[in-house]
């Protein structure tokens, strides 16, 4: 390496301080907006929100990413055109992109907008396809969780594991209602009377990104959503495979980057879980 090329390594942030400073800005910009917004609109269906705040925060992140590295690509949820159409082609598009930056600005929009404090920023670094960093920040908690692929996941400070529970009936499970009311959520109806009377409890707190934080910190057992996207997911599955844990599709496919309908849990309940779920979906 020649000593110019040198210079710039040394001058250069690394990835993950760019995504902390990323999270953490927009996330502390985010809480003073709670209450304080002044555009609301719909994206796909009533229950599909959007903000001004929401594209502002993504304005934030893009710009400070691009500052630092002007070759990377982002998407960004803002950036894509509303429906599950236009974010399966984005992320075909960019997945094999050297660094992709995946976001999503507010994880949790509808929470936002009723002052509910459950949301969060999700910024994730993929490299050929392979997520390597996720952040997900959650500015009412000010909790930052970080993975690094490799290194492990961290909260606080402190190194992230997955819960212990070896069964469902021991188990504390979350899922998330999918906007889409007359497929996804008819489905999810269906699995949710299937999973409820085989666990200890069902949580659902409105974003996805911070319920996977939650299974990654061994808070929740498992997680299940169907209909999601890429930049909900990234971030979180990362955490969860860095804190012990095991995350798929709906039929038991290792995570990648297409994957909409996502299972995590601790892996001790994962086979169950998923048993469960099909048995709703053969239905
Ligand atoms: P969002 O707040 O970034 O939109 C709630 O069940 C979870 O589903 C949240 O993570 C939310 O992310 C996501 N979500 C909401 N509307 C969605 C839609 N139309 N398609 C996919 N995911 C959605
Ligand atoms: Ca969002």
């Amino acid at each position: 390496m020649s000593d110019s090329d040198n210079r710039q390594v040394i001058g250069r942030k690394s990835f993950a301080a760019v995504a902390i400073n990323c999270a953490a800005k927009a996330g502390e910009w985010i809480k003073t907006k709670v209450g304080g917004y002044s555009t609301l609109n719909h994206k796909t269906s009533h229950s599909d929100l959007v903000t001004e705040v929401d594209k502002g925060s993504e304005n934030l992140i893009r710009s400070l990413i691009l500052t630092h590295f002007p070759d990377h690509a982002v998407l960004g949820e803002e950036g894509v055109e509303p429906g599950p159409e236009a974010s399966i082609a984005a992320i075909n598009e960019l997945k094999d992109a050297e660094y992709l930056w995946i976001v999503d600005p507010i994880d949790g929009t509808t929470n936002f907008v009723h002052g509910f404090p459950f949301f969060s920023v999700s910024i994730a670094l993929a490299h050929r396809g392979e997520v390597i960093l996720g952040v997900v920040y959650d500015p009412s908690k000010d909790e930052l969780f970080i993975a690094e692929k490799g290194k492990g996941a961290y909260v606080r400070g402190r190194r992230m594991q997955v819960s212990r529970e070896e069964k469902l009936r021991d188990s504390l499970v979350a899922t998330g209602f999918p906007a889409d009311r007359d497929g996804a959520l008819l489905l999810n109806m269906r699995q949710l009377e299937a999973v409820a009377p085989r666990v200890r409890n069902v949580r659902t707190a409105g974003s996805a990104a911070l319920h996977l934080a939650y299974v990654a910190a061994g808070r929740l057992s498992a997680f299940w959503e169907i209909g999601l996207n890429s930049w909900d997911i990234a971030a979180g599955a990362l955490l969860i495979q860095e804190s012990g844990g095991v995350v798929t599709d709906l039929e038991g496919n290792p995570y990648h980057l297409g994957v909409r309908d996502v299972v995590a849990s601790n892996g001790a309940v994962h086979d169950e879980l998923l048993k469960v779920l099909r048995s709703a979906s053969a239905e």
